[in-house]
């Protein structure tokens, strides 16, 4: 099959999701088209299978603001024209849902379009009122919707008030590169004397909840010696570098700033800390547990459905941050209950989340389309 995807390049859980889809389609004998404002980060070699488009972005006196949706939608006709793809799968439906209607209707009604919904584009931006109307029009006119998660199947529905089926598709982790035997780091570069380290990865954002993972761990200095790695950046990081200073605890916090083997660094984790607002899936949260790194995370979103409050780490009330602490400490301070529930997130990890299971489910997603 020829598959166009359309995705964001840059640091986000869905743009991970869509590049590594993209690239274990190409393995099975597909070819990809990737469409992005720039090529997506995690999209790194050379394959004669993988093509990526660029999507321009032109700038005229009159804009105030770059009409990337048309670029896009331009784009993406005049790929389907010349390659001929069977399908388009737009990731992360503002804007993409929206350009690939617009393509497909530019060419007569085809390829068929496959939306998969990641979190935010329903959550946060999705339901606001200045795009719910389009979000819920191009989720509709979607050949097939997927979703990431249970939780934001449902959210869609009640957020947008989109009644159509939508598929859950969760995401996935390739566990032969996430895994704990393959790490080249040495972890006493972040703990020389041996102390527990704790790790998060995100955009920074406000819904991450900086603030909260920052207090509890000013907590848990209190009671333990321990480290912290920050990998990621975003509009809260300087906040929280802040925080760490004030709270005396900045020479423990190590900020790492954007970062591509992110399996390295959750490699010498020993626990992995979520304490989102809001969070569809929880994709940084899988990745380390495929490294065997329990998780600590909010009982929000879609999160139980990917962590197992109890068995591979714990599950915290948002804004709770004496209960986050807590659980932090239990796990820092009793190796033999992280050793024992890392091993219970990686085997939840391979059975429930493996890539090649997940990738199959869109494979024949878009083979339900092609011979309809
Ligand atoms: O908000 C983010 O963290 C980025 C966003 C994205 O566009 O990548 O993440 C969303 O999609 C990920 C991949 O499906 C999910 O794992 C994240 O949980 C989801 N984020 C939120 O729901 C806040």
């Amino acid at each position: 099959m020829k598959i166009g995807i359309i995705c964001y390049p840059t640091y986000g859980g869905s743009g991970v999701v869509a590049t590594e889809l993209g690239l274990a389609l190409a393995e099975r004998g597909h070819t990809v088209h990737f469409f992005s404002s720039a090529r997506p980060f995690r999209l790194r070699s050379f394959r004669p299978d993988v093509y990526f488009h660029e999507v321009p972005v032109v700038h005229y006196a009159l804009f105030e603001h770059t009409p990337y949706t048309l670029t896009l939608s331009s784009t993406l006709y005049e790929t389907v024209q010349m390659y001929g793809i069977d399908v388009i799968h737009a990731h992360y439906a503002i804007p993409h849902a929206a350009a690939a209607y617009m393509a497909r209707e530019m060419g007569g009604g085809k390829p068929p379009i496959v939306t998969t919904l990641h979190g935010t584009d329903i959550t946060l931006v999705g339901s606001h009122p200045a795009y719910a109307p389009v979000v819920k029009f191009t989720i509709d006119q979607s050949e097939r919707v997927t979703a990431v998660s249970r939780y934001l199947a449902e959210a869609t529905r009640e957020l947008i008030g989109v009644t159509r089926d939508i598929r859950v598709i969760p995401n996935f982790v390739d566990t032969e590169v996430y895994q704990r035997g393959l790490c080249t780091l040495d972890r006493k570069v972040f703990a020389p004397e041996g102390e527990p380290i704790i790790a998060h990865v995100s955009n920074m954002r406000p819904v991450k909840r900086l603030g909260d993972l920052m207090t509890a761990f000013i907590k848990l200095r209190r009671r333990i010696k321990a480290k912290m790695l920050l990998v990621g950046d975003g509009p809260e990081r300087a906040r929280a570098e802040m925080q760490a200073q004030r709270g005396g605890v900045l020479d423990d916090v190590l900020f790492l700033g954007n970062q591509v083997e992110i399996h390295e660094i959750l490699s010498v984790a020993d626990v992995y800390c979520l304490p989102s607002e809001t969070e569809s899936f929880g994709l940084s949260a899988l990745e380390a547990m495929a490294c065997e790194v329990p998780v600590v995370a909010t009982r929000v979103g879609g999160l139980p459905e990917v962590v197992s409050d109890g068995e591979c780490g714990y599950l915290v009330e948002c804004g709770h941050t004496e209960e986050l602490a807590q659980r932090l400490w239990e796990l820092c301070a009793n190796p033999e209950l992280r050793m024992r529930m890392g091993k219970a997130a990686r085997a939840r990890a391979l059975e429930l989340f493996p890539r090649d299971k997940v990738v199959s489910q869109y494979e024949s997603v878009y083979r339900e389309l092609i011979k309809g």
